[in-house]
Order: C-alpha cells, then sequence, then structure tokens
C-alpha cells in the first residue's frame, strides 16, 4: 500500500474516532478524575497511583466497540500519536529519549545519561492511539529540552511491542503497562502471597496476545513445605515448556538464573503485590535498591503485600539487560478475549478441542468433551482447567 493510501486511511480513522469521541463527551465530563499532579519531585518515589482508574462504566454508541477493536489492533503494530509518524521514524534515533517513569502528565526520562523532568506538549492525545494513556515506561520520545532538568515531549516514537490491559472496568479500553519489552518475567510467591495460579495464567495469555516471551518466577521457595503441593502446581507449567525459574531471595537459589535471563533482554516484571519483585531485582543487583515492603501480619489481609512500589520504574543492569518493576497488579484484565476463544490460548488445550462432540463446546458439561476427558486422564493440568473455568467467567460471551 502507498504511503499516501495509508496517510489517507489514518485519516479517516482518526475522524470516526474523534467523531465518536466528541458523542460521549458530555458523559465523560461527568466523571471525576483525579487532579493531575502538578508538584512532581524528581527525587519522590511515592503515593502516586498510576491506575487513575474512572469508575464509572462508559456507554459508547452503536458499532463504538467494533470500530475501536479494529484501531487498536492496528495500535499494536504502529503508534498514531504524531502526524510525522515517517519523520519521527527517520530521525536520528541519537534524539529519543527514554520513559524511565511516568506520572499523570508528567515522566521522567533518560537521555545521554542525564534525568529529565518533563511536560507533554499539548497536542498530543489518547484517542489517536486506541489506548487509555499516551506515555508508558519503556517509550522512546522526542523531546525538546528546557534547561538542565526540564523538557517538553513532543513525539512518541512507535513501539515494537506493549504489555496491555484492560482499562479498569472499562473493558472497551486499554492500558498500556510497558512498552518496548522483550519479555515478561511473571513473579508469583509460593506463600505470603499464596501462589495464584490463575494470574499467573492471565498474564501467560497477556504476553502471547502481545507477542512477548514469558518466563515464570516462583519466588520465596523457601517457605515450601510440602514439595508434593509444590509439584503439583509448577510441574504443568515446565512440563508446557514455559521457563520456570525457582527462587528465594533469602537462601539466594535462582538468582544467578535470573540475572542470565535478564542479561541483553528488556524485560517487565510482573505480579501481586508482595510476590517480591522489587526485592529479587535488589539481589540481582544489589546497587538498585529498590524500596521493599513488608506483607500484612493479621488483619482482613493477611499474607497480601501493601502495594509497596506504586508506579513502574526501568533500571539498567550492569550486564546490558533492562528491568522494568511494576506496583502489583491484581486484576490483570485481558483485552478483546471471549468465552469462546479463551481455549485457544491454553496450548494444551486447543488440540483437544478440535475432538469435542460439539464444534462450539463450552468444556463445561457438554457430553462428550475431549478437553473434560483429558483432564479426567491427567493429560491436562486439573488447575489450569481450574483456571480456564474461572477466567472464563469474567470474559464476554
Ligand atoms: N520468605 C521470603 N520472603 C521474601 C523473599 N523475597 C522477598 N521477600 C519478602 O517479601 C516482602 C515483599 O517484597 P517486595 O520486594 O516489596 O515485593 P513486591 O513484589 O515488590 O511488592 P509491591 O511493590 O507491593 O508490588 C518483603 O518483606 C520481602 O522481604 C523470599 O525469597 N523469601
Ligand atoms: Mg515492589
Ligand atoms: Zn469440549
Amino acid at each position: 500500500m502507498s504511503k499516501t493510501i495509508e496517510k489517507y486511511k489514518k485519516g479517516i480513522r482518526k475522524e470516526e474516532i474523534r467523531n465518536a469521541r466528541k458523542k460521549t463527551k458530555k458523559k465523560k465530563k461527568k466523571t471525576s478524575r483525579k487532579p493531575r499532579r502538578k508538584d512532581w519531585d524528581i527525587n519522590s518515589h511515592d503515593t502516586w497511583d498510576e491506575n487513575d482508574y474512572l469508575d464509572e462504566e462508559r456507554i459508547l454508541p452503536r458499532g463504538e466497540n467494533e470500530r475501536r477493536r479494529n484501531f487498536e489492533t492496528q495500535a499494536f503494530d504502529e503508534t498514531l500519536l504524531s502526524p510525522k509518524l515517517a519523520s519521527a521514524m527517520e530521525r536520528n534515533s541519537d534524539q529519543a529519549a527514554l520513559v524511565v517513569e511516568v506520572s499523570s502528565g508528567l515522566c521522567r526520562v533518560e537521555i545521554d545519561g542525564k534525568t529529565l523532568v518533563c511536560t507533554l506538549r499539548g497536542n498530543l492525545q489518547t484517542h489517536e492511539t486506541g489506548y487509555s494513556n499516551l506515555i508508558a515506561v519503556g517509550d522512546r520520545v522526542i523531546i525538546s529540552q528546557d534547561g538542565d532538568e526540564k523538557g517538553v515531549i513532543e513525539e512518541v516514537l512507535p513501539r515494537r511491542s506493549v504489555l496491555a490491559r484492560t482499562h479498569g472496568k472499562i473493558l472497551s479500553l486499554q492500558q498500556i503497562v510497558v512498552a518496548n519489552v522483550d519479555q515478561v518475567l511473571i513473579v508469583a510467591s509460593w506463600r505470603e502471597p499464596h501462589i495464584w495460579p490463575k494470574l499467573i495464567d492471565r498474564y501467560l495469555i497477556a504476553a502471547q496476545r502481545n507477542n512477548l516471551k514469558a518466563i515464570i518466577c516462583i519466588n520465596k521457595i523457601d517457605l515450601i513445605e510440602d514439595q508434593k503441593e509444590f509439584a503439583e502446581i509448577a510441574q504443568p507449567y515446565t512440563k508446557l515448556g514455559y521457563r520456570t525459574v525457582l527462587a528465594s531471595t533469602i537462601t539466594g537459589e535462582g538468582i544467578e538464573e535470573l540475572r542470565s535471563l535478564l542479561k541483553q533482554s528488556t524485560t517487565v516484571l510482573a505480579g501481586l503485590s508482595g510476590v517480591g519483585k522489587s526485592s529479587l531485582l535488589t539481589t540481582v543487583q544489589p546497587s538498585l535498591d529498590l524500596k521493599t515492603g513488608s506483607v500484612a501480619e493479621k488483619g482482613l489481609f493477611r499474607g497480601q503485600g501493601k502495594h509497596t512500589t506504586t508506579q513502574s520504574s526501568l533500571w539498567k543492569l550492569e550486564n546490558g539487560g533492562i528491568v522494568i518493576d511494576t506496583p502489583g497488579i491484581r486484576d490483570f484484565g485481558l483485552v478483546g478475549v471471549k468465552q469462546s476463544e479463551l481455549a485457544n490460548w491454553y496450548p494444551e488445550m486447543r488440540t483437544f478441542s478440535e475432538q469435542c462432540r460439539y464444534a462450539d463446546c463450552a468444556h463445561l458439561n457438554e457430553p462428550d468433551c475431549a478437553i473434560k476427558n483429558a483432564v479426567k486422564n491427567s493429560d491436562i493440568s486439573p488447575v489450569r482447567y481450574k483456571n480456564y473455568l474461572a477466567i472464563r467467567e469474567t470474559l464476554k460471551p
């Protein structure tokens, strides 16, 4: 397709989205967004909640959902933030700065070994990207500098990858968690908090959908008491071929393995609060000295993390790796996965599902369901099947 046609098509898509947005604008104004923080202190790491959710489900005009879905698919391949996309791509990459931290309306970027706090140029618009946030940690951006410590982000360069999830309760919108990563290190802990395989599966599906390599790390293995129980949970993942690192920051087990897996790649660490993401990074490279927290010892939230890390941040390792530490995410909403498609994202179910008696078998209570039979015969792990059922419940038909 010629460049002119491509540009023309982009123009049409932008116009469509703009019109649809206009229609929903009134409703949008009523929602209460948190005010932007203007007082971001370069040295402070605390208190800001990057999820910044709108709590209300938005009603969209007819056809808008489908239009967005098509649009969002394209947004994976190209960034439409800039009308001068082509020229941005041709620019010397030396001019690009790396976003290492993001707050509402402000970013911390790194360029030439210096760190600057940047605002965003007012004409950058989220509605042209298909995502609810404009900038994410890991983005490469063109900035104009304003003195030694400040700057303005003029453009966001095309992303080679994103890890995205649904934006809070608004299932049609997606939020970029991080950009330009190669792999997701899914961190779980055996205990404190208790291992939660359903969240591991959600992350595995998100990684597949975003074409990112997934590695599983089960941390706090010093707390294992029953090896048999541990094997039942961990083995299905290793059998499926997922690289699974068993680690403990207390005994040092698995740390060298992690260090080498992080080498020369850009990796995002994702998992529940309190599983030890920041602790693992600090153990891999003590100079990082990231803030780590404790796990609640009593009360309703016993055994859960306290959301010590409040915003994602990017760090460069001495071995050439780049890591992004993230706050614990509990609800990793799967963007655009329907109930009927879910089994396709379970590699071990895909082949069996073709042998079910009914082509539209949901693998619940149908007769002659090959997946249920495979679970009975231990060809599919009961843990994975249980996760499938639970995740299915949260998806649209
Ligand atoms: N027993 C045990 N405790 C650990 C291990 N690794 C980390 N911890 C403890 O787990 C708690 C939480 O660790 P963090 O590194 O803050 O966890 P996090 O995943 O970064 O949590 P958020 O920042 O809230 O998302 C701390 O009290 C750590 O000391 C481990 O291998 N074994
Ligand atoms: Mg942390
Ligand atoms: Zn079936």
